[in-house]
């Protein structure tokens, strides 16, 4: 038993519960996973044995409850250094730490019209314009990023870091819903959904059997 235990949502539509659970996992830390599945009649009941905050993703770490993502994402640099989840450089990491707060602060048209759905694909999805400007700023982010800090790796800093597991549920939804993208983001995206960790994460995704009507969009 470890003394990390992460509480997540489905893998197939907590966007969030897979930013700290890819975090995590991607720094080499070992820990306890609690499955509670979003909006079924027991969810509220559940999760209040662990936050009252009501939300996926929790990490307990020895009985502490850390809540909001991207403060697991901090802990999780924290708890495994040489997993550089911040890039070392500090100018390169106030970066980071500012694309990985814009994400966890905005982009509220892409989340409410294209919820991430892992099992779904949508050829011929129609983005809003305020879904496409917010795709424009995301994808105008990632070019500078990686042109910026990418060097030889794959990733917005070269190696993977916590503004990766911020994105990579949007990696997951432009490629749901077969969003046309320029060069770089369209490289970015493959990078990111081939790691083996979000593979695996797919997977589970793919087996499971709930359903919200309402993340089902097209
Ligand atoms: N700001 C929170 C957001 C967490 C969040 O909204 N989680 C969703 C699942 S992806 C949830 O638990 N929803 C259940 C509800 O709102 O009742 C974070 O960054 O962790």
């Amino acid at each position: 038993m470890s003394n990390l235990t992460l509480v997540i949502g489905n893998r197939n539509y907590s966007s969030w519960s897979l930013r700290a659970w890819l975090a995590l996992t991607q720094a080499g830390l070992e820990f306890d996973e609690i499955q509670i599945p979003l909006f079924m009649p027991k969810f509220k009941q559940e999760i209040a044995k662990y936050s009252d905050a009501g939300k996926v993703p929790i990490l307990i770490e020895d009985g502490t409850v850390i809540g909001e993502s991207i403060a697991i994402l901090e802990r999780a640099a924290e708890l495994a250094p040489s997993a550089k989840l911040w890039p070392d450089d500090p100018l390169a990491r106030a970066a980071a730490r500012s694309c990985a707060a814009e994400m966890h602060a905005g982009f509220f048209a892409l989340r409410e019209h294209c919820p991430m759905n892992m099992r779904r694909s949508v050829p011929d999805f129609r983005l809003t314009p305020a879904v496409e400007q917010e795709i424009a700023r995301i994808t105008q982010l990632w070019t500078e990023l990686r042109l910026n800090y990418g060097g030889s790796g794959d990733f917005l800093f070269g190696h993977f870091t916590n503004a990766d597991a911020m994105f990579a549920p949007v990696c997951s939804r432009l490629r749901s819903y077969h969003v046309p993208l320029d060069e770089v983001s369209a490289n970015y995206v493959s990078a990111v959904l081939a790691m083996p960790a979000m593979k695996d994460w797919a997977e589970q995704a793919a087996q499971e059997e709930w359903v919200i009507a309402e993340e089902e969009v097209d």
